[in-house]
Formats: structure tokens, C-alpha cells, sequence
């Protein structure tokens, strides 16, 4: 299925965050769609919602006038009747239902299929190729090149351009995660050794909420995303950025920092471009200060928000694969500044 029978009013949810960041995580709504696939699933929705509502009419109506029409109290016993006219009428009209309802889930049952096929597939001789790898609790996202220097990876942002079919290619590093932007597409689970394709394109420009649909372990619930949409230029912009490595910090502050982060654990998990640290089992962080959240949409990407998970990720997210990192404050300081710089 096509998870077209969920609907989420989400605007606890975001209170909740906003809250939290000020600003909101972005459109994640199944009824507000941005593009066609989330359309098509919006149009299925409301047909077999307004089939369902004239259905469930059409029932009451007809317990109503049964209850209207029948004159015996609670109390008395009913007579026994023979009356082969009112049977023959009784047969054809549950008949008659039994067939109307059979069509009725027939033709749902048509248009699910449809909605799938017209979600499954856009066609697109150059679409654009992301693959987005789940891990416990984040998402790895590569832009794939031929070339390996023209290979963008990123964490738990996507940016696309507007307009364009996309390709994701999904796949996942350990369990089963489920990728899911309600304004954007149906569910598509990240199966662990199985690489699967799934076509979006975004229409408005704007940014999206995504969730992990897909019960994965302790810290699910702070497995988020987001879909940054924006215009041809600015994506190829922000492409060329992602693409340079990490600068030499020029300031004194900075530059401590970097060999903090060097000389540390950091080094074992992360990728920072441009430095010896070239570990993937964590987030790439060559870019880090672009994005806006961290952690999976946990914490607002803010000196403040780092210094505190970098110290203690385990108060923050607990069971998560960071470990914690007990720094002195003046390191901390420093190690913060440099990695502000890596825009
Ligand atoms: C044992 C491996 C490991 C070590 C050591 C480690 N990290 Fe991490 N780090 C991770 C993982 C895994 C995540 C993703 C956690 C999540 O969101 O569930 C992460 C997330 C982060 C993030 C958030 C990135 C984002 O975009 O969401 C930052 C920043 C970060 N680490 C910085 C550091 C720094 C600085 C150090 C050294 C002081 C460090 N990490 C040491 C594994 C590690
Ligand atoms: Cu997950």
C-alpha cells in the first residue's frame, strides 16, 4: 500500500518542535501536498473518504428506518409470520447489497492500484540520484558522482531542486527504517543489504518534514529529516558548496579547535573533508554549520545546542551511537568555533 489510508493533522507536532527551534520543522501534512505523488495518494484519500462517508449515511439511514418501522415494544414476543413475498424482497435487497458492496471495494481496489503505479514511477531520462542510507538514528544522504570528488554526502538534510523528478535510492545499515515526508510521497521502507529506488518530485519550493515511519529501536521517535526545495540556481549553489572541502580555519580559536577535534574520538566516527578525519560510521560534518538542525532534527544547530550533545549525547538522545565526550571547557569552546566555520 501506499500509506494512503494514514492521516496525520500534525499541528501538535508542531507546536511541539517550534517550540523547541523557533521555527517549525517544515510542511508534513498528507492533505497538503507539494508534488505528484503525494497528489495522487491526497486524491485516493478523499475519494474513499467521500465513499466511505456516503456508505456509512446510507447505513444509519437504513437502521434508522428499521427502528422507525417496527411496531413491537421490548417486552412482547414476536409473532411468527409467513410471508413469501416479504422474503423474496428481503433476499433480493441484501442480495442486491452484498453486490453493490463487493463493486464498490472492486473499484477502491482498482484506484489503490493506479495511485500505486502513477506513485511508483515518473518517468525521467536524467532524473536526479540520491541515495539515502537509514542508520540507528539518522540518514546518511549521498548525491552520487562518477567522479568520487563530486560526491556530495550529507546527514539528515536533502535539498532538490523544484520541479524535478528525483530518484532515491534507498537502502539501510542495520534495521529496518521507513523514510517519509507526508507532503511529499507515500512511506518507503530502508531495508538492511537491499537497495530499492523511489521517485519524488517537489513542486512549491519550501521545506519539508520527514520522519522515520518504522519502529527502530529506542531513539525512532527522533529520527526526523528534512527536504530543503528551492530553485535550480540555489541547489547548484548549494551543490558547488558542499562539494569544497573544510577550509583552514583562519582564526587562532578555530584552528585550536580543529586539532581538538583531531586529537579526540571524533576523529573514529566523522568525516570532516580536508582534515585526516575520514571515518563514516557518523554523520560527514565537512558541512555542518549549513544545516540548520543536528541529531536527526533533535537540537536547533546553535553553539549552545552543540556544545551540549558533543559533551553528553547520551542525556540527549540516550542509546544513540555517539559516546560521550568529557572535553574541558576552553577546548569545548574552541572545538565548537571550528566547527561553526564549516559552512
Ligand atoms: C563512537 C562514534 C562517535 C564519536 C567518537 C563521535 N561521534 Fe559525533 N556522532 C556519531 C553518531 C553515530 C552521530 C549521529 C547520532 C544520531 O543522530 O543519532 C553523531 C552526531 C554528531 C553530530 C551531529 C551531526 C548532525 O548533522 O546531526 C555532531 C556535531 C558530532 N557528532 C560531533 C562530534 C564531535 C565534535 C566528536 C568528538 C568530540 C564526536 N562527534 C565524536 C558518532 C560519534
Ligand atoms: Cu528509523
Amino acid at each position: 500500500m501506499t500509506g494512503a489510508a494514514f492521516f496525520i493533522t500534525s499541528d501538535q507536532f508542531h507546536c511541539g518542535v517550534s517550540l523547541l527551534v523557533g521555527g517549525g520543522p517544515g510542511r508534513h501534512r498528507m492533505l497538503d501536498p507539494a508534488g505528484p505523488q503525494a497528489g495522487n495518494i491526497e486524491w485516493l484519500y478523499w475519494v474513499i473518504f467521500w465513499i466511505l462517508l456516503v456508505v456509512f449515511v446510507l447505513t444509519i439511514a437504513g437502521f434508522a428506518r428499521a427502528a422507525a418501522r417496527t411496531r413491537t415494544s421490548a417486552t412482547e414476543m414476536l409473532p411468527i409470520v409467513k410471508d413469501p413475498e416479504g422474503d423474496r424482497r428481503a433476499h433480493w435487497a441484501v442480495g442486491s447489497a452484498v453486490a453493490v458492496t463487493v463493486l464498490t471495494l472492486f473499484a477502491i481496489l482498482v484506484m489503490s492500484v493506479i495511485t500505486g503505479k502513477k506513485v511508483e514511477g515518473l518517468t525521467s531520462q536524467n532524473p536526479i540520484t540520491i541515495q539515502v542510507i537509514g542508520h540507528q538514528w539518522w540518514w546518511e544522504v549521498i548525491y552520487p558522482n562518477a567522479q568520487a570528488d563530486q560526491t556530495v554526502t550529507t546527514a539528515n538534510e536533502i535539498h532538490v531542486p523544484v520541479g524535478k523528478p528525483i530518484v532515491l535510492l534507498t537502502n539501510s545499515a542495520d534495521v529496518i527504517h521507513s523514510f517519509w515526508a507526508p507532503s511529499i510521497n507515500g512511506k518507503r521502507d530502508l531495508l538492511p543489504g537491499y537497495s530499492s529506488a523511489f521517485w519524488i518530485q517537489i513542486d512549491q519550493p519550501g521545506v519539508y518534514h520527514g520522519q522515520c515511519a518504522e519502529f527502530c529501536g529506542l531513539q525512532h521517535a527522533h529520527m526526523g529529516f528534512s527536504i530543503v526545495a528551492e530553485s535550480a540556481s540555489a541547489f547548484a549553489q548549494w551543490q558547488e558548496r558542499q562539494l569544497k572541502p573544510a577550509p583552514d580555519p583562519a582564526d587562532p580559536e578555530p584552528r585550536r579547535g580543529r586539532q581538538v577535534f583531531l586529537t579526540h574520538a571524533c576523529l573514529m566516527c566523522h568525516t570532516i573533508r580536508g582534515t585526516g578525519a575520514g571515518s563514516r560510521f557518523g554523520p560527514d560534518l565537512t558541512h555542518l554549520a549549513s544545516r540548520s538542525m543536528i541529531a536527526a532534527e533533535t537540537l536547533p544547530n546553535t553553539r549552545g545546542a552543540l556544545a551540549g550533545w558533543i559533551v553528553d549525547p547520551q542525556r540527549i538522545k540516550p542509546g544513540n551511537q555517539m559516546t560521550p565526550n568529557p572535553l574541558e571547557p576552553d577546548d569545548l569552546e574552541a572545538l565548537v568555533s571550528y566547527l561553526g566555520t564549516l559552512n
